[in-house]
């Protein structure tokens, strides 16, 4: 695809994202294979950097069958995560400044060292600093929350904010940790860690795997979103959510904002 275009389509999601406007899929009317939409995404975070924003690290995208059957695609993916994403914990979230989020629950990994390779599951324990609880707010830049895998890549994985809970030490397996998102006490979507891929630290093999080869590094002290253990569920105001998971802890936000047509989740 022409650097030209690149450019454009990258432009039109970054206008999307800033106005709050949603937009058609861009492969409405460009055929974009995967590699295009991975060229969009960089062309779309370097728009982000220009305005100073800093890069924190990576997103995993449909790393669980659940997130896969929600969206309808089937191939995990990556998106950049930057300082402008990071929401406070415990705080309040405003939702104007979104089009129609959704939130998950999710595994985040601090690295401890410089990834630059391919991992595998038995080493990827040694370059973790810590884990935290998570969730992530994801709000698809296309009208209706409704994207092929190519569409969804050019649009950064849906990627709009992340809620990073109290860090750990890496410490026992998390491989099948309880996981239960709640909107005002009542749960929303209940998992394991397990659905994320057998094991959420397989999310950091996939990232070496996935960054390698690209000649990418991953700079210590970077935060790995693992991808949701569930269903993604739509954020509405005046709500207080939180999320436990077994041997992790809680991370919690409020959200505020002016009620809209299209926020359609949680209990009424
Ligand atoms: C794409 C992002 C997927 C996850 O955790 O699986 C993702 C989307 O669902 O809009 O972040
Ligand atoms: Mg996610």
């Amino acid at each position: 695809m022409n650097p030209d275009l690149i450019s454009l389509l990258a432009a039109r999601l970054d206008d999307a994202a800033r106005l709050r406007e949603p937009i058609a899929q861009l492969s409405g009317d460009t055929p974009l294979t995967l590699d295009d939409a991975y060229h969009v995404q960089s062309e779309s975070i370097a728009l982000r950097h220009d305005r100073g924003e800093r890069p924190v690290g990576i997103k995993l995208g449909f790393t669980s069958r659940a997130k896969m059957i929600q969206m309808g695609v089937d191939s995990l993916i990556w998106g950049c995560l930057t300082d402008a994403m990071l929401c406070e914990e415990g705080g309040v979230l405003d939702l104007s400044a979104y089009i129609h989020p959704r939130v998950e629950p999710e595994v985040c990994y601090l690295t401890s060292r410089d990834i630059s390779r391919p991992l595998t599951l038995a080493e990827a324990g040694s370059y973790l600093e810590a884990v935290a609880p998570a969730m992530e707010i994801i709000d698809s830049r296309y009208r209706d929350f409704r994207f092929t895998l190519a569409d969804v890549v050019a649009d950064n994985c849906s990627s709009a904010g992340l809620v990073v809970g109290p860090w750990s030490r890496p410490g026992d397996a998390l491989d099948n940790r309880g996981v239960a998102m709640e909107f005002d006490g009542r749960a929303v979507q209940l998992g394991s860690t397990a659905a994320i891929l057998g094991n959420p630290l397989r999310a950091l093999v996939q990232a070496s795997q996935l960054l390698a080869p690209a000649g990418m590094v991953l700079p210590a002290g970077s935060l790995v979103m693992a991808g949701a253990a569930t269903a993604a569920e739509a954020l509405r105001p005046g709500c207080h959510v939180r999320t436990r998971i077994g041997g992790l802890g809680q991370v919690e936000f409020l959200t505020a904002g002016p009620r809209q047509a299209d926020y359609c989740g949680g209990a009424a």
